[in-house]
């Protein structure tokens, strides 16, 4: 080895033990984070669990009129009752007069179909039918669990308290700053929402979303059918006539003299628009109010979003459930009701006879959905992982093509700002973030480590004397509000060039003061790529001023590339990593631990 060889690397090692000397000193002034994480492995949902909240049941739904009168909707059955007796009183009262005679004789309540339709129920529309339904109770009741973990409905995108138009949870206690979107979340009986429990809605979005892909691909071929077969003659409308014939089919079942079932070969005309409007209005405006809820192409499509707000598109897609609901019990009670036999032949055998066969047919279906509807809920606590497998493997490459989409966060105005911004977590309760919080945070440090040339340890001075970066964005947190604030602080690029990650960092984990709501410090770990993005920061104020206390003082991060969850609030530390395998539970953040989120929820 030649002398200058022999310095070389004589510095190096100096180099060397200088670095392992300051991590050392880093390790001895605080514990490495990793050691207050909970390193339990969550592969059941015990009895208790509700991430981490007990039980809590809301009021009857309800809508506002007005400012703020709220009119509860279990009216809605005593009113309905009254309507329909007033209209059998009127229907029996005008229907034997000549001219509504003449009427029901002009119009007798269908109209001609077309040419060469086909009569009767083919197998694949049998089979069809019973899957859609099969789909549809599932994702009916993922969707509640989904909706009652933020029970309020908004037309726009500012989610503010007094402001909703329905809610099924008492009003907000505005003043209290401890009031948190998670604690405002309700609980399902099990058996009703899919999996029920509180705040069960990382498990629910796996069910909703991957029976929806299914559902849809259903959706896709029994419409395709329809078309090539003719049939779709027989549910949509084709002539002005479907309009007298339905209010003549309306006036017969009302004055209980009910239209003659001819539906093996024409439905009556009220039934022809009721499916139609099923098939061909609500189904599409389900599909594209689920994607208006995407924060992907709300931002994206920013015009668009304006005004068709991602919680315009819940709101919307709540009343397209609605009409589900109310169309499935006018639905089978007709069928029950209109010679049920010959109909369940029709849908269930395929004839238009009066045996039992559809019948049996129809009652082992069903009691196959009956055995899975009952099981979905124990299965799902019992195996969340496979569950969330699932969701993986049929919505993963979905919600992977829509990770290219550049959504273009931010660009917001001041105007956009929201009037409330909802808090969520468990809040720090720590010896240590009391002390540093009480002297406001003068002896804080922000320790940065791990796979990185330069670790450091900077003071909320170091940070503020770094360049500054504002931004104004929307958030989105899983459970369905949103919010419009400004963020200032630093950008993660220029916190990476102070650090410079080594080539072996792919991913940086955010460490919080605070513990998540089973134990154990919460944590996100992030891609590495997007920390380079231009709207990746840690924020120290909001809205021009400091961050408070339930934001996540006195630091927090903003990666509006992602939903809510992953950004963390009260940082402590940040350590640079290769894999997250071996950190807290192994799945790359506390809600994938614990809540059985994924790690990657791109907006
Ligand atoms: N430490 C910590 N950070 C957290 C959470 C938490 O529970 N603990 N909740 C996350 C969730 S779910 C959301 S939606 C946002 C909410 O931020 P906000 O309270 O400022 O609205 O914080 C995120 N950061
Ligand atoms: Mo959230």
């Amino acid at each position: 080895m030649s002398t200058e060889e022999q310095s070389i690397a004589r510095s190096r090692s100096l180099a060397r033990s200088a670095e392992e000397q300051r991590s050392q000193q880093l390790r001895e002034v605080s514990p490495a984070f990793r050691d207050e994480l909970d390193a339990r492995r969550h592969d059941r949902v015990g009895p208790d669990w509700a991430g981490g909240l007990p039980a809590q049941y809301g009021v009857a739904p309800r809508i506002r009129i007005g400012r703020s009168k709220w009119f509860n909707l279990l009216w809605l059955i005593p009113i309905g009752m009254a309507l329909m007796v007033i209209g059998i009183a009127v229907a029996r009262g005008i229907v034997d007069t000549p001219a509504v005679k003449d009427f029901l004789t002009a119009y007798p309540g269908a109209s001609e179909l077309p040419e060469g339709t086909p009569q009767g129920f083919p197998v694949w529309m049998q089979w069809q039918h019973w899957l859609n339904i099969f789909f549809m109770f599932f994702m009916m009741r993922s969707g509640l669990s989904i909706l009652a973990d933020h029970p309020r409905l908004y037309l726009t995108r500012h989610s503010t308290p007094g402001r909703e138009w329905f809610r099924m949870q008492r009003p907000v206690p505005v003043d209290d700053p401890t009031y948190t979107a998670k604690g405002d979340s309700l609980t399902l009986p099990d058996g009703v929402g899919l999996p029920g429990r509180r705040h069960s809605i990382g498990l629910a979005r796996w069910w909703h979303l991957s029976i929806d892909v299914l559902w849809l691909l259903n959706g896709v071929v029994f419409v395709a059918l329809l078309i090539v077969t003719g049939h779709w003659a027989r549910i949509v409308p084709t002539s002005w006539d479907v309009i007298p014939h339905a209010l003549s089919t309306a006036i017969q079942y009302l004055s209980l003299d009910w239209p003659t079932e001819n539906g093996w070969v024409n439905y009556n005309a009220l039934q022809l628009l009721a499916y139609f409007v099923t098939v061909f209005i609500a189904a599409p405006l389900a599909l594209l109010t689920g994607l208006g809820m995407s924060p992907a192409l709300s931002t994206r499509f920013r015009r668009i979003s304006r005004v068709f707000s991602i919680q315009l598109a819940r709101s919307l897609h709540f009343l397209v459930l609605c009409w589900f609901v109310m169309f499935i019990i006018v639905h089978v009670a007709l069928v029950f009701a209109t010679g049920a036999l010959r109909n369940l032949n029709h849908m269930y055998a395929g004839n238009d006879g009066t045996s039992w066969t559809g019948f049996w047919i129809f009652l082992a279906t069903t009691a196959v959905l009956i055995v899975v509807w009952v099981a979905a809920t124990p299965v799902t606590y019992r195996y969340p992982r496979a569950i969330r497998r699932m969701g993986l493997a049929l919505i993963g490459p979905v919600q992977r093509l829509f990770e290219h989409v550049d959504s273009k966060p931010g660009k917001y105005t001041e105007k956009d700002i929201s009037p409330y911004f909802w808090s969520n977590g468990r809040v720090p309760d720590s010896d240590e973030y009391r002390r540093l919080q009480k002297d406001d945070f003068r002896d804080y440090r922000l320790r940065i480590e791990g796979l990185v040339e330069n670790p450091v340890s900077l003071s909320l001075d170091d940070l503020r004397t770094m360049a500054r970066h504002d931004q104004i964005t929307q958030h989105f947190c899983i459970q369905g509000w949103s919010g419009v604030a400004k963020w200032g602080g630093v950008s993660m690029s220029s916190v990476l060039d102070l650090v410079q990650p080594k080539p072996e960092a792919k991913w940086v984990v955010f460490y919080s003061f605070a513990e998540g709501a089973e134990g154990g410090l919460y944590y996100d770990a992030q891609d590495i790529d997007q920390m380079r993005y231009h709207l990746t920061m840690l924020a120290y104020d909001m809205n021009d001023e400091p961050l408070s206390f339930s934001h996540g003082a006195p630091l927090r991060l903003r990666n509006e590339a992602q939903l809510g969850f992953k950004m963390v609030k009260w940082i402590q530390g940040i350590e640079f990593v290769e894999r997250f395998e071996d950190i807290g539970g192994g799945l790359g953040g506390y809600n994938n631990d614990h809540e059985f989120f994924g790690y990657r929820q791109s907006i």
